[in-house]
């Protein structure tokens, strides 16, 4: 008589199966193929993930190591001066992508031009846009800050090595996503079927899926905005601000790190806007690799992404470094702050 094993307890099987979703399956899972496209997909995932536990390990120990934190006293393409995570962050991506026969150009907000690894590029066809560390005015007082990353596919042969074809809109990101490096790291991603939620378990070294197909609410009581520029911005934002600080049910919350706001946006609905000022009408957000990327993840989760006057994934860039205004979140909160720039056209 065979023994009959007892039945494995389904609770336990959940938990093992959940802790077994690491990106890398959770990519193929989506694209329900195993055929070559679906797992470069899944590799790049993985090296942006190997990118994301290194830079986080080197926040988590900055404060106890030489030449972490602080000014390298110098000042990037953007004039803005550079953190020695900034760089650190940089190299990083530069260095999981090497020997991957995946990623032949990193365009990044700390690189003037976009960065060629020649081995990948006879087969390489994908190029990551990055910002390393975004938010990095954090970075020496230990608040939360994050890495963004797009990959698009390259387009033609970019001879002339001015990777023209990058010129163009957000709705031709293959992926998206942001590494937030909080009290728990997680990376946020979509390959345009959904947002999800990773969490990194540091004792598997390992993302572990949390929450999938991820949906912003319709309307939240956050707007999240630097009112310390209220005097350099347009009537109509003024008006916008005058509203809600007038108007039952809002509330403000700013952290310095835009991968912060967006996240808490996306968690639980509010609007997130950096509008043009007079010292920089275009805005100060990047479009390639900040703006574009988030507004990919905000559309797939039911949100909307503007200039204020044009959807940021129609926006064609003309230069790689591009600014743009950004009203970002909930599809109500961002129709409110636009209901204020029409009445003043
Ligand atoms: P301000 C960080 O430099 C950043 O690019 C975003 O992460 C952040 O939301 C914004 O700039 C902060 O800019 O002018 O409000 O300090």
């Amino acid at each position: 008589m065979t023994q009959v094993s007892e039945p494995l307890d389904l609770s336990t099987d959940k938990t093992l199966d959940r802790d077994c979703t690491t990106l890398s399956r959770h990519v193929l899972q989506q694209l329900q193929s195993f055929g070559p496209d679906a797992q470069d997909l899944s590799a790049l995932m993985n090296r942006i993930a190997l990118a994301g536990k290194l830079i986080a390990r080197h926040f988590s120990r900055a404060g106890l190591m030489e030449d972490v934190l602080g000014f390298t006293g110098d000042v990037n393409v953007q004039g803005e001066s550079v953190k020695k995570m900034d760089v650190y962050a940089n190299e990083v991506f530069i260095s999981v992508f090497k020997q991957s026969g995946l990623v032949c150009r990193l365009a990044s907000e700390e690189m003037e031009k976009p960065y060629y690894i020649p081995e990948n590029c006879p087969i390489g066809r994908y190029t990551l846009l990055y910002d390393p560390i975004d938010g990095s005015s954090n970075t020496d007082i230990n608040l939360s800050l994050g890495s963004i990353f797009s990959i698009r596919q390259q387009e033609g042969t970019d001879l002339d090595g001015e990777a023209k074809d990058l010129l163009n809109h957000g709705r031709k990101q293959l992926a998206a996503g942001y590494i937030l490096y909080g009290p728990s790291t997680m990376l946020v991603y979509s390959i345009g079927k959904g947002v999800h939620f990773f969490t990194l378990d540091p004792s598997l070294g390992e993302f572990i899926l949390t929450e999938e197909n991820v949906k912003i609410p319709d309307h939240g009581a956050v707007y999240s905005v630097n009112e310390g520029n209220f005097w350099q911005w347009d009537e109509s934002y003024r008006e916008y601000i005058r509203y809600v600080h007038r108007t039952e049910g809002y509330t403000a919350r700013y952290s310095g790190a835009m991968v912060s706001d967006i996240h808490r946006t996306l968690v639980q609905g509010g609007v997130f806007l950096y509008p043009g000022t007079l010292k920089k009408p275009e805005g100060k957000l990047r479009l390639l690799y900040e703006s574009a990327p988030l507004a990919f993840l905000i559309e797939q989760a039911g949100g909307r992404a503007t200039t204020g006057t044009e959807e940021i994934l129609d926006v064609v860039p003309k230069q790689l470094h591009q600014r743009t205004p950004l009203i970002i979140g909930s599809k109500e909160d961002v129709a409110k702050v636009e209901s204020f720039l029409k009445k003043n056209d």
